[in-house]
């Protein structure tokens, strides 16, 4: 059984500490030791009350998520649950650290909860394709009222300890929670026999009652934020339970039923695949666990423009100074004052107080020298694309900055090899792939050159955590894992408007799908000018799928950046409205190069793209580009908007079938006669073996790595 709960008697208090490394959660063993706990303080006639809190820095962290979609031993959640309400003597949580999901329900259904300043309360089931099913949705609309009960478990937000009494979810806040919870309860019990227990406190539930508005707006905000997901609507609906039951334990009866549904919901093995993907993302298969990890308390940053402002921010953000220096005066004042109005509108909008700007703006310094970057411990660069420029700033921060300080480059496709090779430290040289806007993006791509070393590997994997980034290990292959898969999928967005379809009905088709922006708004976003141009520069010829976007480009429709691209757009909007005059266009580039246009189904336009990644995914995975199946979902919905509820695509190709995938892949391939859909070798002996894609294979059973040129995105548009 994994984790238990230790039993101290202080006088005539008995303290309960759950103890399961590192974060406590509700594991079977820790449900049993609670239970059997809270049993023994009953029966000790010397103990007047019982002190529930949590060893190290949390005090629960919720269920044990590895539990879900397994069988479960020991006492149910419920039955402790129970126990702990009424508990013949009266029980306060000593709220020590994080209390998030069945934590938080935990400490609800304690008689009072006493919260240290720095803990964290919230319900974050939702995140887990869940809702909270230990009474959650019932006690705490009780204490905050609905409205503020429904915003927490929709957004699944982290509360921090003086918001939460400022909420009424706790009592009272303390610097020596368990001394003071001690103390408290010894004199509460003294003074009587009656305890509160939230369960009976209903005014909030009559006073919403009749009133729908509290769930309209719910409604709305879960259509915005949380579209296509089905837990969302469970919640509001187990709210409404909560208002509209007089019966407390007929509300908790409809949150166990629309818990199981949650529970049996692909979606939630969806999304507890994403959960524990970006935890093991981190972990490096022949990296040792041991391997040191340098000490990061200065960064620099070469290149103010947007990328590398928004890098600058995240350092700040997680309150490491941080340098940046850029060759050109007034770009660099730019590039500050930039800073400057993103903080300011977070104040604006009441994310940020005018003391915490003032704390993380006064974190970012600039120069103009690289001199100036002598003591950082890691610096990045964030200039243009231009492998040449590049070679020349490596050049320099190699002979400026510190010995044994990181290197990183923030490219998105150059050879991270040919960088470390101007260096005398290729061992301390990385990539480090953002996404734009840096600041607000979750991805980062941690590219792994043929001699970078497992200390600055490491290193740079935990400077993403502490950044609060999705961190995945790429080798240095073209397009790393992200932009390669990209690349198959426009391609394949563009034949099927090559072949009949419209962008507005693939951008739509894939929008239904969960993608947050369909392929051709998203090329309009980019600039469909980028790979025009550097196609014209390398003298070659457009390859079919981007003949289309590629005449438009001479036709000066380049995109958001000038109102017209695959749609127009009117001044200063970013709302894309069907570009009709294109038509023609696209009847003259299909019949030139042989295509009779065709009806074509939202079904097909979904699976040839959507094929396309996984087949694509499946060879990154072959040659061991990408450690694990899992971290090319982490890649694929943390930087490219795939629909976290489908689990990224491979984890959709696992889901439904290999066998499936295969025979949709020959299927199309039938139909157009295109390789892309050839399946890969990994798929098909996978298939056989009635197995689910999963690790990369090992270092020599690896196929080999395609031998195309390293480019940059801007290319494969
Ligand atoms: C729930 O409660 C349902 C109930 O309403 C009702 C049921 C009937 N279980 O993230 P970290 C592991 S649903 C199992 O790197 P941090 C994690 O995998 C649950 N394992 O640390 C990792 O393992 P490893 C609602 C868990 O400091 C290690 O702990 N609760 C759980 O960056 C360290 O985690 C949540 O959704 C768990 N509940 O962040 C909270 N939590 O080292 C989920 C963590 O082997 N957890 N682990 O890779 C979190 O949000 C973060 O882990 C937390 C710490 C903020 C707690």
């Amino acid at each position: 059984m994994k984790g238990t709960v230790l039993y101290e008697v202080q006088g005539d208090v008995a303290v309960l500490t759950v103890d399961n490394p590192p974060v406590n959660p509700l594991s079977d063993g820790v449900r049993n030791g609670l239970y059997e706990s809270l049993q023994k303080a009953e029966d000790d006639e010397t103990i007047k009350g019982v002190v529930l809190t949590g060893n190290g820095r949390a005090f629960i962290a919720g269920a044990d998520i590895s539990e879900f979609g397994g069988n479960v031993e020991g006492k149910s959640l419920n039955e402790v649950f129970q126990k702990l309400e009424f508990c013949k003597k009266p029980v306060v949580a000593a709220i020590n650290g994080i209390a998030l999901g069945g934590g938080l329900e935990t400490a609800l259904c304690c008689n009072y909860r006493i919260i240290d300043k720095n803990a964290i309360v919230g319900l974050p089931e939702v995140n887990l394709g869940l809702l909270p099913g230990g009474g959650g949705t019932q006690r705490l609309p009780r204490l905050t009222g609905p409205s503020e009960a429904l915003k927490m478990m929709l957004t699944g937000s982290h509360v921090p300890a003086s918001k939460a009494l400022n909420m009424g979810i706790v009592d009272s806040m303390s610097d020596n929670v368990v001394a003071d919870s001690i103390e408290f309860i010894k004199n509460v019990a003294e003074k009587s026999d009656s305890h509160p227990k939230v369960r009976d406190i209903n005014e909030k539930m009559i006073e919403a009652r009749g009133d729908d508005k509290v769930l309209l707006e719910a409604q709305a905000m879960a259509a915005k934020g949380r579209k296509g997901q089905f837990a969302p609507g469970q919640i509001i609906k187990c709210v409404e339970s909560a208002i509209n039951l007089d019966d407390f334990d007929e509300g908790l009866k409809k949150e166990g039923e629309y818990f199981l549904e949650c529970l049996m919901h692909p979606q939630r093995e969806a999304m507890i695949h994403i959960f524990f993907g970006e935890r093991a993302a981190s972990k490096i298969a022949d990296v040792p666990k041991e391997t040191k990890i340098m000490d990061i308390k200065k960064a620099g940053i070469v290149g103010s423009g947007t990328m590398g402002g928004g890098i600058a921010m995240c350092f700040a953000n997680a309150g490491i100074p941080v340098h940046i220096i850029d060759q050109d005066e007034e770009n660099l004042k730019r590039g500050i004052s930039v800073i400057e109005k993103n903080y300011d509108f977070m104040v604006g909008r009441g994310r940020l107080s005018a003391e915490q700007k003032d704390a993380v703006f006064g974190l970012v310094s600039s120069s103009l020298k690289y001199e100036d970057l002598s003591d950082c411990d890691i610096v990045i660069e964030a200039v243009y694309e231009n492998l040449e420029l590049k070679h020349e700033i490596f050049k320099s921060l190699d002979e400026h900055v510190k010995d044994g300080a990181i290197l990183a480059s923030n490219t998105s496709g150059l050879n991270i090899d040919s960088i470390a090779s101007v260096t005398n430290r290729p061992e301390k040289v990385v990539g480090t792939h953002f996404f734009s806007p840096a600041n607000i993006m979750r991805l980062l791509e941690v590219v792994r050159g043929e001699e970078t070393s497992d200390e600055t590997l490491a290193t740079v994997m935990s400077v993403g955590k502490r950044l609060k980034k999705a961190a995945v290990v790429s080798l240095n292959a073209p397009g790393f894992i992200g932009n390669r898969m990209l690349f198959g999928y426009t391609a394949q967005a563009n034949m099927l408007l090559l072949e009949g379809a419209l962008p507005h009905q693939i951008d739509q088709a894939l929008e239904s799908f969960g993608l947050n922006m369909g392929p051709f708004r998203m090329m309009d976003l980019v600039g469909l000018d980028l790979g025009w141009r550097a196609r014209k520069l390398s003298g070659k010829e457009s390859p079919l799928h981007a003949k289309i976007g590629d005449e438009l480009c001479e036709q000066n429709r380049y995109g958001q950046k000038n109102g017209a691209g695959y749609y127009n757009y009117s001044e200063g909007s970013r709302a894309p409205n069907p570009a009709p005059e294109n038509e023609s266009t696209y009847e003259k580039i299909s019949s030139d190069n042989g295509f009779t246009r065709r009806e074509i189904s939202d079904e097909e336009i979904v699976d040839r793209c959507v094929l396309a990644l996984i087949n694509e995914g499946a060879d990154i995975l072959s040659e061991g580009v990408a450690q694990r199946a899992a971290d090319i979902d982490v890649v694929y919905i943390n930087g490219y908007g795939f629909p976290i509820w489908r689990g990224g695509p491979m984890h959709h190709a696992n889901a439904m079938g290999l066998d499936k995938v295969i025979e949709k892949l020959e299927k199309y391939r039938e139909l157009t006669g295109n390789d892309v859909y050839k399946p890969s070798e990994m798929l098909i002996t996978l298939a056989k073996n009635g197995e689910r894609l999963g690790e990369a294979p090992k270092k020599e059973d690896r196929k080999q790595k395609l031998d195309f040129e390293m480019s940059s995105v801007a290319n494969n548009f």
